[in-house]
C-alpha cells in the first residue's frame, strides 16, 4: 500500500477508536474543533443535507451522545442519513476526513460509528480500508454485562485482566446448546456488516450505487442463516426452528444478560410471552401486510405503487421483488400497501415487553444488527419469512433436465478429508468497553470467548469432461436425517442445504482432479485483525518494516470461516454433500475470471461494486422443486455421505 492508502486506513481506525470519549485523539481533535461544514459548502456534493445536519446539531435536534441509536427508529435513522450523506457526499478523501472529525464529537457515537461505517464501505477513496471488527468497536453489543462489570473492577484495580465470559442462561435451558452459534461474536459481526453493506434504506439512485439482486440476497443470506442454526441445533439433539406466528405465543423467552454503555440493561422476555401491539404498530397491521404479501405469492403478480401496474413475479427477478416487499428494503415496488413485514415485526419483537413504552425500556436485541441472533425469536422470524419465500419458489416449475444437465461433464467421485470439528478459546480486546472518565490509565482487558473451530480440509472432485470447458462448481451439506433419525427425502432436504463454496475452474478434455481447500470457501471471511494489530501493521508499514496488501474488494461480511462447518457429534454425525458442475458461459456475469473473486465472500454476500457473480438464482438448483428425482439426478452432478466429528478434547 502506498503512504496515502496507510494514512486513511489509520485515520478510519483511529475515527472509530475510543468514539464514546471526546477529544481522544490530538491531531483529530484539532481538525475537529477548526473545522465548520457550511464554511466549505462547495466541497459537498449535497449542499442542502450538510445545511440541515448543522442546523439540527445547533438546535439541539439531533439523538444527544450517549444516548442509545436504533437504527429502526425512524427519526433516529433520518438523523443518521443526514450525516451519512455529509459524509458520503464530500467531494474528497480531505473534505470525508475533516467532516468525520467534526462529527466525532458532536454527533452520537452510534448514529456516527453506523455512518461512517456504511460511507468507508462505499466511497470509491475508501475501497479496501478495513474497519476494526465490530465487536471491539461497540463491545457493549458483543459481550455480556458481567463481562463489562468484571473489566470495571480491573481497570479500577488497575491490573490487567482476561475475563471468562459465559453463553447466557443455564442448562435448564435447552437453547442454551446452541449459544454458542447465535452468541458467536463472529455471526454477529457478520450479520451486522451485512446489513451495512445491504442497507434497507439504501438509494440507489440517490447514491449512484446499485444493489445488485438485493432482495433476493436478503432472503438468501439469512435462508442460508437458518440452514446452519439448525444443521447446529440437530448437532445438538435439538429439533429444527419452527416459524413464528403473529397470534401464537413466542415460545421461547431470552434473557439477553446484557447491557447498554448508558440506558441500562437489554430487557428480557420470559417464555411463551404474546406479540403485543405497540403504541404505532399493531398486530393487525402486520397480519394485513402479510395477506397481502401471500396474495401476491399465490397469484404470482404483485402491484406496484406506480399506476397500479401489475408485475409478474415468476421471472427469475421474482423473488428479488419479493425479498425487497417483505423487508422492506426502500425499493419495494409498493411499500403503503405491502409495508415492511420484516423490519415491523423486528421492532415488534424488540418491544415486546413494553409495549407502550411505559417504563421506557431500551431497545431489545431485536432492534439491533449487532445483536439480534442471539435471540432464538430471531431463527424463529426468519423462518416465518422463509416459508413465505418458500410458498413462491414452489410456486415456479423444477428445473428442466436441459436446465440441470452440461454435455459431456460427469462427475465421477468426490474424496473428502476427514471433517472434525472443536471448541478453542479466543480473546476479544476490550479496549472500547470503558469509559476514561475516572481518569484511570488503560489496562490490557481481554474477554475470554469459547467458539466453534474444524480442521481445515480439502475436497477433491474428480470429473470427466468430453471437451475444455469452464464450470462453476457448486458444493452444499444437509443433514441426512431429521431429528426423528429419519432420512431425509431430497424434495425436503433440499431447502436444508448449506452452501458450503462456489468457485469457477477449468475442465480439460478427459479427467480432471478439482482440489479445493475449506479456506477458499466462498462464503467465509478468515478473522479480522484486532484494532491494535491493525494500528501496528499500518504503523510498521509506514516505517517500511511490513507491508500491508491493499485488497479492493475486502470483504467484512461473510460467515467467520471457523464456522464453515456445522458441529457434528462425538460418535460422527451423517450429511449429505451435493457438488454440481454447472456451465460457467452461462452463470457467469463479470469479467471472468474474477467472478468469484470478489472479496472471498460473495456467495452470502454479493459484492460492493459489482454485480452479484452468479446468473442463477441463489441457491441454484435447490432452490426449486424436485418432483422426479431421478430427472433431477444429471451426471453432472455428485451426492455422497459425509461424517461431521466433534472432538470433545481438543
Ligand atoms: Cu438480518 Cu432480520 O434481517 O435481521
Amino acid at each position: 500500500a502506498d503512504n496515502e492508502f496507510l494514512t486513511k486506513q489509520n485515520e478510519i481506525v483511529k475515527l472509530l477508536n475510543k468514539v464514546h470519549e471526546l477529544n481522544f485523539y490530538q491531531d483529530q481533535v484539532t481538525i475537529s474543533k477548526d473545522y465548520d461544514p457550511l464554511a466549505h459548502l462547495d466541497s459537498y456534493k449535497n449542499v442542502r443535507v450538510v445545511k440541515e445536519l448543522v442546523k439540527e446539531l445547533k438546535n439541539g435536534r439531533l439523538l444527544h451522545r450517549g444516548e442509545i441509536f436504533n437504527l429502526f427508529n425512524a427519526e433516529h435513522r433520518r438523523e443518521m442519513i443526514l450525516l451519512f450523506e455529509t459524509l458520503f457526499f464530500a467531494n474528497d478523501w480531505d473534505t470525508f476526513h475533516k467532516t468525520a472529525c467534526w462529527a466525532r464529537d458532536r454527533i452520537n457515537e452510534g448514529q456516527f460509528i453506523y455512518a461512517l461505517s456504511v460511507a468507508t464501505l462505499h466511497r470509491p477513496d475508501t475501497r479496501g480500508i478495513r474497519l476494526p471488527p465490530a465487536y471491539e468497536t461497540y463491545p457493549h453489543l458483543f459481550v455480556t454485562s458481567q463481562v463489562i462489570h468484571e473489566a470495571y473492577a480491573a481497570k479500577m484495580r488497575q491490573e490487567p485482566a482476561v475475563i471468562h465470559m459465559n453463553f447466557t442462561g443455564t442448562v435448564r435451558n435447552p437453547e442454551q446448546r446452541i449459544a454458542y452459534f447465535g452468541e458467536d461474536v463472529g455471526i454477529n459481526s457478520h450479520h451486522s456488516v451485512f446489513h451495512m453493506d445491504w442497507p434497507f434504506w439504501w438509494n440507489e439512485e440517490k447514491y449512484g450505487v446499485t444493489k445488485d439482486r438485493k432482495g433476493e440476497l436478503f432472503w438468501y443470506m439469512h435462508h442460508q442463516l437458518i440452514t446452519r442454526f439448525n444443521a447446529e441445533r440437530l448437532s445438538n439433539d435439538l429439533n429444527e426452528v419452527e416459524a413464528l406466528h403473529w397470534e401464537k405465543p413466542i415460545v421461547e423467552g431470552f434473557y439477553p444478560q446484557t447491557t447498554y454503555r448508558k440506558g441500562g440493561e437489554f430487557p428480557a422476555r420470559p417464555d411463551n410471552f404474546q406479540f403485543q401491539d405497540l403504541k404505532d404498530i399493531r398486530i393487525a397491521d402486520l397480519e394485513a401486510y402479510e395477506e397481502r404479501i401471500r396474495e401476491a405469492i399465490s397469484s404470482g403478480i404483485a402491484i406496484s405503487a406506480l399506476n397500479n401496474e401489475i408485475i409478474s413475479l415468476n421471472s427469475t427477478d421474482g423473488i428479488n421483488i419479493l425479498g425487497a416487499i417483505i423487508e422492506a428494503s426502500s425499493n419495494s415496488v409498493n411499500p403503503n400497501y405491502y409495508g415492511s413485514l420484516h423490519n415491523l415485526a423486528h421492532i415488534m419483537l424488540g418491544r415486546v415487553v413494553d409495549p407502550l413504552g411505559k417504563f421506557g425500556m431500551p431497545p431489545g436485541v431485536m432492534e439491533h444488527f449487532e445483536t439480534a441472533t442471539r435471540d432464538p425469536a430471531f431463527f424463529r422470524l426468519h423462518k416465518h419469512i422463509d416459508n413465505l419465500i418458500k410458498e413462491h419458489k414452489d410456486s415456479l416449475l423444477p428445473y428442466t433436465h436441459e436446465e440441470l444437465d452440461v454435455d459431456g461433464v460427469e462427475v465421477k467421485n468426490v474424496e473428502v478429508d476427514d471433517l472434525e470439528t472443536y471448541f478453542e478459546e479466543f480473546d476479544i480486546d476490550m479496549l472500547n468497553a470503558l469509559d476514561d472518565a475516572a481518569g484511570l490509565p488503560d489496562v490490557d482487558i481481554k474477554a475470554r470467548v469459547q467458539r466453534l473451530n474444524h480442521k481445515p480440509f480439502g475436497v477433491k472432485i474428480i470429473a470427466d469432461s468430453a471437451a475444455e470447458k469452464t464450470v462453476t462448481v457448486r458444493l452444499f451439506l444437509a443433514p441426512k436425517y431429521d431429528w426423528f433419525g429419519r432420512e431425509v427425502q431430497l424434495d425436503v432436504q433440499r431447502w436444508k442445504f448449506i452452501e458450503l463454496d462456489k468457485f469457477a475452474v477449468k475442465l480439460h478434455a478427459g479427467e480432471n482432479a478439482i482440489v479445493r481447500k475449506s479456506s477458499e470457501s466462498s462464503v467465509t471471511i478468515p478473522d479480522p485483525l484486532s484494532t491494535r494489530a491493525l494500528r501496528k501493521l499500518v504503523d510498521d508499514a509506514i516505517a517500511g518494516s511490513a507491508s500491508l496488501e491493499v485488497d479492493k474488494d475486502y470483504r467484512h461480511c461473510g460467515v467467520p470461516d471457523r464456522l464453515l462447518l456445522p458441529k457434528g457429534k462425538e460418535n460422527g454425525m451423517k450429511y449429505t454433500l451435493f457438488v454440481m458442475l454447472s456451465d460457467f458461459e452461462e452463470d457467469k456475469v463479470n469479467d471472468l475470471p474474477h467472478d468469484y473473486a470478489y472479496g472471498g465472500s460473495v456467495s452470502y454476500c454479493g459484492t460492493i461494486n459489482h454485480k452479484y457473480p452468479d446468473k442463477k438464482p441463489m441457491g441454484f438448483p435447490l432452490d426449486r422443486k424436485i418432483t422426479n428425482v431421478d430427472d433431477f439426478k444429471v451426471t453432472n452432478m455428485y451426492f455422497r455421505d459425509v461424517e461431521i466429528k466433534f472432538n470433545p478434547i481438543h
